[in-house]
């Protein structure tokens, strides 16, 4: 059953494909397993390798080469769902790649399930100094999904191996100074450059709106920063960074 559900995972174009045993996901600030679904025996996690445009110069090309990347991904999840469904009576729940995610004050910029742990879990890969995962053949650019099953699945072998070969280049390219402290993301300076328009500025300029005249409010609704910001918020997250992803040079050949 494993290698008839990895060659059809294979075969619809997804980069890699590992299992965990949900008794090994140990990510302490994601909700548990059962809230998605009772029952589940099973993570089944994805890696997508990020395109090139993830290098561009332009960020506009680095974002539209993402969103390529999530279409596809969501499209395999789907399909990969109906088939474990159809063909092996299987219960199954996509997990989303970053939203929607369940929003509270007192969960701030946690997903609802951790997508890095999984693929660690699942064999995809180690955790490096950047704090993100590292894949053996792709190195770090990859994005990662996962679906979750009651199908009781042989798990995949964790990595033992460090990926990361501690070189610092995804520090010392940091424009944020976000990964200064080995283990943790500053989440704030992180945001303030990786997404320059999101949440955080949209409450900043509607705050700013608030305080000012009439004649005033007008010239902001022809700002550029609306436009970005409108922007932005039509395409969900709007990345403006990548340079941890593509300074890392594990993988690269
Ligand atoms: C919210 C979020 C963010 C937030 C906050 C991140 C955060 N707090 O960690 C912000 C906006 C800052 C962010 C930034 C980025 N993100 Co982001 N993000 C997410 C999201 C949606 C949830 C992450 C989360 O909940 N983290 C909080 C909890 C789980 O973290 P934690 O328990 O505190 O884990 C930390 C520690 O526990 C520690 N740790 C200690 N021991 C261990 C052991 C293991 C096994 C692991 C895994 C971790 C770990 O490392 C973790 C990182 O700080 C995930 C998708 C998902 N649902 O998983 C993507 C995700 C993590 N992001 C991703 C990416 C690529 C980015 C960016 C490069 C932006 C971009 N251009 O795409 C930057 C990179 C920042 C960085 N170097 O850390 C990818 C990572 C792919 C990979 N190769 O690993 C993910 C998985 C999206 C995806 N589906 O592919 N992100
Ligand atoms: S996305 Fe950019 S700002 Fe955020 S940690 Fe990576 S390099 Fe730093
Ligand atoms: S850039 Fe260097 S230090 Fe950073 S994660 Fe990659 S290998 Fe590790």
């Amino acid at each position: 059953m494993k290698e008839r559900i990895r060659r059809y995972i294979l075969d619809l174009g997804v980069d890699d494909v590992g299992f965990a045993n949900v008794e090994d996901y140990h990510s302490p600030k994601s909700y548990a397993i059962e809230t998605f679904l009772p029952g589940a025996k099973t993570i089944i996690s994805l890696v997508f390798q990020e395109l090139d445009t993830c290098e561009s110069p332009s960020v506009t090309i680095a974002m539209n080469g993402r969103l390529d990347m999530n279409y596809f991904q969501r499209s395999c999840s789907y399909q990969i769902n109906r088939f474990l469904k159809k063909e092996l009576q299987a219960k199954v729940v996509d997990m989303p790649y970053a939203s929607p995610m369940e929003l509270h004050k007192d969960r701030m910029a946690l997903g609802d399930f951790s997508q890095r742990h999984a693929a660690v879990a699942a064999g995809m890969g180690t955790l490096g100094r950047h704090n993100l995962v590292i894949h053996p053949r792709f190195g770090t650019r990859i994005g990662l999904t996962a679906l979750i099953t009651n199908l009781e699945i042989e798990p995949d072998e964790k990595i033992e191996q460090d990926l990361c070969i501690h070189c610092d280049l995804c520090v010392r390219n940091c424009p944020g100074n976000a990964l200064g402290e080995a283990g943790k993301t500053n989440v704030g300076q992180c945001v303030n450059h990786s997404q320059p328009y999101g949440l955080r500025a949209n409450i900043g300029f509607w705050q700013q709106f608030a305080d000012s005249s009439p004649e005033e409010q007008k010239q902001m609704f022809t700002d550029e920063r609306y436009w970005r910001l409108q922007q932005a918020h039509s395409i969900g997250m709007q990345y403006y960074c990548f340079n941890c992803m593509k300074s890392c040079p594990v993988g690269l050949r």
